[in-house]
């Protein structure tokens, strides 16, 4: 794994990743960016460890809740980190946690089993200071997800 300064980017970035954003994931002669992308790859190059439903309907259930962490979660907390639309950003922020907390009520996992939707949501829940996302008892269902997914071994020996 290589870190980098994002206010100073390497060349070498740009030439990887022609977005200039992190996570990059170069294996061997592949070179594959943008997150949800990196998911599929991997789920795709390791089927011994699968972390996609095998149904269309399931497949389909873990990309509307991949794509709701991205363009929703991601892009109000983003706005709020970077000091932007501060007061739209946490209103939305707000309802975007409480739909998801609605979401998760009687659920251990988003699909029936530990997926890449799950995964999608552990940076967000490990930063959430930064996006001041308040996820506590009055969320019982999203906190319960959460914890989980924190508690898991391979996320606590994460760096
Ligand atoms: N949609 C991209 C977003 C990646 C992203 O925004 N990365 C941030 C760091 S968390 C970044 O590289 N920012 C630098 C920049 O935008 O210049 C993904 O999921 O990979």
């Amino acid at each position: 794994m290589i870190e980098c300064d994002l206010k100073n980017k390497p060349k070498e970035l740009l030439e990887l990743n022609p977005y200039g954003k992190v996570p990059v994931l170069v294996d061997g002669d592949a070179v594959v960016y943008e997150s949800a992308i990196i998911n599929e790859y991997l789920e795709e190059k390791y089927p011994e460890v699968p972390l996609m439903p095998k149904d269309p309907l399931g497949r389909s259930r873990v990309r509307i809740w991949v794509d709701y962490c991205n363009t929703r979660l991601q892009h109000a907390g983003g706005n709020i980190a970077h000091d932007y639309e501060v007061e739209k950003s946490t209103e939305q922020l707000k309802q975007y946690l409480a739909t998801l907390d609605e979401e998760m009520r009687g659920r251990e996992y988003i699909a029936d089993k530990y997926s890449v939707a799950d995964i999608t949501y552990i940076p967000f829940f490990v930063r959430k200071e930064r996006y001041k996302a308040v996820i506590d008892d009055s969320l019982p269902h999203l906190k319960a997800w959460m914890d989980r997914l924190l508690s898991r071994p391979t996320v606590r020996a994460t760096p």
